[in-house]
């Protein structure tokens, strides 16, 4: 463990460092989600805010994508995080005309995210013209007759790329692809392609479904959670909730994480007094404080001593009745794990023997297992293989299909995971493209599209040049932040729309627009009347969210009015899909999306029962795989686990609590200890004695890649403070966008091609004084 820090330890910059926290939550959440309201919002919009925020006549909370509650809500049915994402959307502070008239882009180029999303909300439409120095004004119909003739002086429709963050609803996502489609292109790349994108691939051909099976009602009934490669506490503390309830009856938790997270260890419920005062509810029962990319060599662990335990005493580990009915491919699995190899996995993991029997005894002793995961299990070279070495472990045991069990990936953007049901992905099956030709009588193309690299490739290479993007903040959050950024700039056209300002802005192509948009919590009107949107959560419930604030700018217009309005101007009026009807009424446009998405059959009807409806999933429904096989797949996977030359470190790129993605509230790191600042390294203090680096230290961080071994490229982030921190041996972290310089464009995971984030090669390179 590292030895104790003191408890300040502040450095020239103003960064401080204390002993990481324990526990989660509790007296601090509230109060920090109060003061981000009343900073932001004033006083009486916070509270009305606050007050309709995951409520069933309010909106959906744009932070993270875990599920309300069904029936019975509480008052507050927020998170801390949930209630500063509202407060950085919901502030009063707005950049119009003015600001951009006293800021060159060139200057603002040179601020940081933070800088960039603290001025507040964007207010009108903007242009920056070929070799402009400032964005100035444009009136919306200039912006999208502008935007209308690049695309139509297009050599081929797949010169352009149409990017999708999670917060978009599903109606806005649902006509951004019909835009696209119609235009001629399946270039949708999304968040979803740096984020579950492996999870999705890995659940695809095991279970014939990529989402997760589980309900709130399964978390409430599982005798087993195991949280493996997430952080709760910080980016889905909803979560920590259910893991209270699931504590207080008997159930017990795992974490497996490279870091002793304080949401993982202890909770605080500010909903309740012995939350409030009391010393709150301890989680994990068992914490793996695995290395990075270890958990592939984990479960193959896990699944051998199962199947060691099952031939000493047949018939009580395996569910033979469910493997027969349902699986496929159980005795090559178990051959292979006959080969296991311990001394890799002693090395690849970095735990004792006695741990992994301990959590496969209690995987064995359980009933009733839920496996949830997220970033940490994503984002590496083998992440599709990792994950499925997960489901071949719940099918051994038969945990899906049943309450109380299953496999939960929990999304991020709030909408992530309804934007894939709508249809933004890249290589959308046949099924859903015909649907559509025959819903709008178009023609749609067949030739798949670019995923987020492949874009990002394009782009620098002049064979995409435009670039739009519904929400997010592709300048920040992709790899290779030298490349992304050039990409960007080597684009005749990019489109933003936007509700704040970030450094997609400001990395602009020749000329560049920006549209200014409601958020989530904004009262939405069209012809008069009020409009709701629908959200799809982690565990694909379908619900409505509606806004009630004032937006700050009479002229924003909402997604889908941009949407409407940019396809007409394009596509021109006499084209087959009633743009313009959309665009006055969303109920049009979910009669449409009921005929071509299934499951969404009486869509408006059914989305106005007061918690909405749950879509259909054939292995958690009824154990129906819809898998090459007709089964559940169990899969060989080789063995394989990051390589880390001697006197490197693997590093992971993560959040800190006072951030959402690219988007950075504040400075601090509450739970692991880290104030008023961002540029820090965390390293083990016995690789530190070992690398002679002090505790402190600034250091540069210098990635080594190479496809071929031959030729290693460095990237350099610099100046960054070490921090000694009791993270697992050879495994380094820092956050993310700032690291992201270090990721390389082609590190990506094999078959879902997302960028390796939390597993890169570095070196710390003291920097002379
Ligand atoms: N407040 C807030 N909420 C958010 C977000 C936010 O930025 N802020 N982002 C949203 C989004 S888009 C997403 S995708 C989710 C992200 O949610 P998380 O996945 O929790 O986010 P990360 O910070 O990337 O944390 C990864 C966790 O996995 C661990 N980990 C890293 N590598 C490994 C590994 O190899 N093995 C194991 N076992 N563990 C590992 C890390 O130590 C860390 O605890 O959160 C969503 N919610
Ligand atoms: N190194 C590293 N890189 C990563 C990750 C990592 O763990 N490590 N995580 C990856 C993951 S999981 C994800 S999901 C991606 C996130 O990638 P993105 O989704 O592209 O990034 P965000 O930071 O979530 O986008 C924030 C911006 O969205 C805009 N916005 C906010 N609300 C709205 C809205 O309602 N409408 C519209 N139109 N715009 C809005 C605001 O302008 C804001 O600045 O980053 C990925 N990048
Ligand atoms: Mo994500």
């Amino acid at each position: 463990m590292a030895r104790e820090a003191p408890e300040h330890d502040v450095d020239e910059t103003g960064l401080t460092v204390s002993r990481p926290k324990t526990w989660a939550a509790g007296i601090p959440g509230v109060l920090v989600s109060l003061q981000h309201g009343v900073e932001q919002m004033g006083a009486i919009r916070s509270a009305r805010t606050l007050r309709l925020l995951n409520q069933r006549e309010g909106y959906d909370c744009p932070g993270c994508a875990w599920p309300e509650a069904q029936g019975h809500r509480k008052l507050a049915e927020f998170c801390e995080n949930g209630a500063k994402a509202v407060a950085e959307e919901a502030t009063k502070r707005t950049v119009g005309r003015e600001f951009f008239a006293a800021h060159p882009v060139a200057e603002l180029a040179g601020k940081t995210d933070y800088w960039l999303g603290q001025q507040g909300r964007l207010t009108e439409p903007m242009v920056l013209r070929p070799g402009g120095s400032h964005y100035e004004p444009i009136s919306w119909d200039n912006a999208f007759e502008l935007l209308a003739e690049e695309l139509r002086g297009l050599p081929s429709p797949d010169d352009a790329v149409f990017y999708t963050s999670g917060r978009t609803s599903n109606e806005a996502a649902f006509l951004w692809q019909l835009f696209a489609r119609s235009l001629g292109t399946n270039n949708l790349p999304d968040c979803s392609n740096m984020c579950h994108e492996s999870s999705g691939a890995a659940l695809k051909e095991t279970i014939g479904i990529g989402k997760g099976s589980v309900s709130l009602a399964d978390l409430e009934s599982a005798d087993l959670i195991v949280v493996v490669g997430q952080n709760p506490g910080t980016n889905h503390p909803r979560m920590l909730s259910s893991l209270e309830q699931a504590k207080q009856r008997g159930a017990k938790v795992v974490a497996v994480n490279p870091l002793p997270e304080a949401g993982l260890m202890r909770f605080k419920n500010p909903q309740n007094v012995r939350g409030l005062i009391g010393r709150g509810t301890p989680l994990a029962d068992l914490f793996l404080q695995i290395k990075l990319g270890g958990d592939l060599a984990l479960f193959q662990a896990v699944g051998h001593l199962l199947l060691l335990a099952e031939r000493a005493a047949p018939g009580t580990v395996v569910d033979w009745d469910f493997v027969q009915e349902h699986t496929h491919g159980f005795d090559a699995y178990a051959e292979h794990l006959q080969k296991l190899d311990w001394s890799e996995v002693d090395r690849a993991t970095g735990l004792s023997r006695k741990e992994i029997a301990r959590f496969s005894r209690m995987l064995m002793d359980s009933e009733r297992t839920v496996i949830c995961w997220a970033m940490g299990l994503t984002q590496h070279r083998h992440s599709v293989a990792t994950i499925q070495e997960v489901v071949n472990v719940l099918l051994t045991r038969g945990m899906i299909g049943k309450p109380g069990a299953g496999v939960c990936p929990v999304r991020g953007h709030s909408n992530v995971q309804g934007d894939r049901t709508m249809g933004v992905w890249e290589k959308m099956p046949e099924e859903f493209l015909a649907a559509l030709e025959h819903e709008f009588h178009i023609t749609v193309p067949r030739r798949h599209g670019f995923d987020t690299v492949d874009s990002l490739r394009a782009m620098r290479d002049g064979q995409a040049r435009v670039f739009l993007a519904m929400g997010g903040n592709f300048a920040a959050a992709t790899p290779d932040s030298e490349v992304s950024e050039a990409a960007l700039r080597n684009c005749s056209l990019t489109v933003q729309v936007s509700t704040k300002l970030n450094r997609s802005h400001v990395v602009p192509g020749r000329t560049a627009l920006i549209f200014p948009t409601l958020g989530r919590t904004d009262r939405d009107q069209q012809a008069g009347k009020d409009q709701f949107v629908t959200v799809e959560d982690s565990m694909s419930v379908v619900h409505r969210s509606r806004g009630r604030l004032k937006p700050s700018s009479p002229v924003l217009l909402s997604e889908i009015a941009i949407i409407c309005r940019a396809a007409r101007a394009t596509l021109g009026d006499g084209h087959p899909v009633p743009w313009a009807e959309f665009e006055r009424d969303y109920d049009k446009i979910r009669n449409r999306i009921a005929h071509v998405v299934p499951g969404f059959a009486d869509f408006n009807r059914r989305v106005r029962q007061p918690d909405g409806f749950v879509l259909p999933h054939p292995p958690r429904d009824s154990r129906r795989f819809e898998t090459s096989t007709g089964r559940a797949n169990l899969t060989v996977n080789a063995f394989e686990a990051p390589e880390i030359p001697a006197g490197r470190l693997l590093l992971q790129t993560m959040r800190s609590h006072d951030q959402y993605n690219t988007t950075i509230y504040g400075l601090d790191d509450r739970y692991r200890g880290v104030q008023n600042g961002r540029r820090v390294v965390l390293v083990n203090p016995e690789d530190l004695a070992e690398l002679e680096i002090p505790d402190g230290a600034i250091v540069d961080l210098v990635s080594e890649w190479a496809q071929d071994p031959q030729k290693i490229k460095e990237r350099r982030a610099e100046r960054f403070r070490v921090i000694a921190y009791p993270t697992a041996r050879g495994c380094a972290a820092a956050y993310f966008p700032e690291a992201n310089a270090l990721v390389p464009l082609d590190a990506t995971a094999r078959i879902s091609n997302t960028p390796m984030s939390k597993s890169i090669v570095i070196r710390l390179e003291p920097r002379r004084a």
